[in-house]
């Protein structure tokens, strides 16, 4: 609730972008807990924000756990910032009580993750997992054309240290469902076993701007009504492949708006998803043939550029049965569940052994101002979260 207070808006919910003030506001704050709590700080050249508890053999690689500290513009209180807090507490829980593991423990909070300032999402444990490297992460755009890499400078958050320098034994994170099932099943604990496949496309359509009084209707080239036609063909599309494929236009912009003129130029965003990589291969043939349809049609040209694709995964099985270990010793409601959302854990999932535990979220809304989490599920998803690591960090071929 503390930190929901940077960048709150009058809805009660959170825009805190990445790599603006407000992000480096809500940094600060965690870097300022994280020295209280004893964790040493180190910063990567992406920004990423190690924490990092000793153990008692701090030759092994730490065994972490985080989220993200970024928000979406309509975001809520929970999203990303959950999984970073439940750390954090983690660490001030074992030094309460004086508990040493074997094992170092580290807390981290990746730059970017939500991808709507800076697309792509996750791009920064991106970077860490190999998938990008650093110099197409540092030039990518914002939408007044800022660079990442000159916009994490200017927040004083472009770190020394090489990305993937930080090794990182294995990775939890604890994080929201966002979506509705948890809380229909009324179970408490979501033991994520995989995450879906994401494709995201920048789609321009291109026809020619003409008086609006003057124009008849039959020979316009009109970029806005071929839009509107592709984003009602990527709902159908996802439609036919639902449940549990889903389609997205979340941005649409007309290059020069204007009341009489008849739009000539229009770029808009796809994102398209399923946990099934075939099903999803076949989504994005459909899309781009409904778009060459809608461009020869209409006489306009189009163009999808894919310019983000995230594979489905499945996260390490040792990993999820820790998880799912803790919550039964715990007594919690439990159940498998896929990840619809993209997470910074979907990357590490590349490199090292990695799972997520989820809670639920009220009507299972996210991304959206009234974004909400209880607290008797958030103590429980940090609970587990704890043990998890805890399992981890003692185990006898720890990290
Ligand atoms: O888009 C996603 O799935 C994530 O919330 N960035
Ligand atoms: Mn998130
Ligand atoms: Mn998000």
């Amino acid at each position: 609730m503390e930190t929901a207070e940077i960048g709150g808006t009058p809805k009660g919910g959170v825009k805190r972008l990445t790599l603006t003030d407000l992000d480096r506001q809500v940094r600060d704050w965690f870097i300022d807990a994280a020295k209280a709590a004893g964790c040493s700080i180190s910063i990567d050249e992406m920004g990423n924000i190690f924490a990092t508890r000793p153990g008692r053999d701090n030759s092994l690689a730490p065994v972490a756990c985080g989220s993200h500290l970024d928000t979406q513009p309509t975001g809520g209180k929970f999203d990303g910032i959950l999984g970073v807090l439940a750390g954090l507490e983690l660490i001030r829980t074992l030094n309460d009580v004086g508990y040493e593991t074997e094992a170092p423990i580290m807390v981290v909070n990746w730059t970017n993750e939500e991808g709507s300032r800076f697309a792509p999402a996750m791009v920064s444990s991106g970077v860490y997992a190999g998938a990008f490297d650093l110099d197409y992460a540092y030039g990518r755009t914002d939408r007044e054309g800022e660079r990442l890499g000159d916009a994490l400078a200017a927040i004083g958050y472009r770190g020394e240290d090489p990305v993937g320098q930080q090794k990182i034994g294995s990775f939890f994170e604890l994080h929201i469902e966002q979506g509705p099932i948890l809380e229909a099943e009324e179970t408490t604990i979501g033991v994520v076993t995989g995450a879906q496949g994401t494709r995201w496309y920048d789609v321009t359509i291109v026809g020619r701007e003409s008086h609006a009084g003057t124009t008849p209707m039959a020979l316009r080239r009109d970029a806005l009504a071929g839009a509107a036609e592709l984003i009602l063909a990527v709902e159908r599309i996802a439609k036919e492949q639902s449940p549990p494929g889903v389609g997205t236009v979340g941005e649409v912009t007309i290059a020069e708006p204007s009341r009489n003129v008849v739009p000539g130029s229009v770029r808009l965003t796809v994102d398209m998803r399923h946990p099934a990589a075939d099903a999803l291969a076949a989504m994005d043939r459909q899309m781009r043939e409904a778009l060459t349809e809608i461009g020869t049609r209409r006489s306009l040209d189009v163009d999808a550029d894919e310019i983000w694709y995230s594979s489905p995964l499945e996260f390490d099985p040792d990993c999820v049965g820790l998880v799912r270990a803790a919550a039964e010793r715990q007594g919690l409601s439990h159940q498998d569940i896929v990840s619809g959302a993209g997470h910074d854990a979907c990357y590490l999932a590349r490199v090292l052994p990695t799972a997520m535990v989820f809670v639920p979220c009220r009507d299972g809304i996210s991304h959206n101002e009234v974004e909400h989490a209880e607290l008797e599920h958030c103590a429980a998803g940090a609970n587990v979260l704890m043990h998890a690591v805890l399992a981890r960090a003692n185990a006898p071929a720890a990290g």
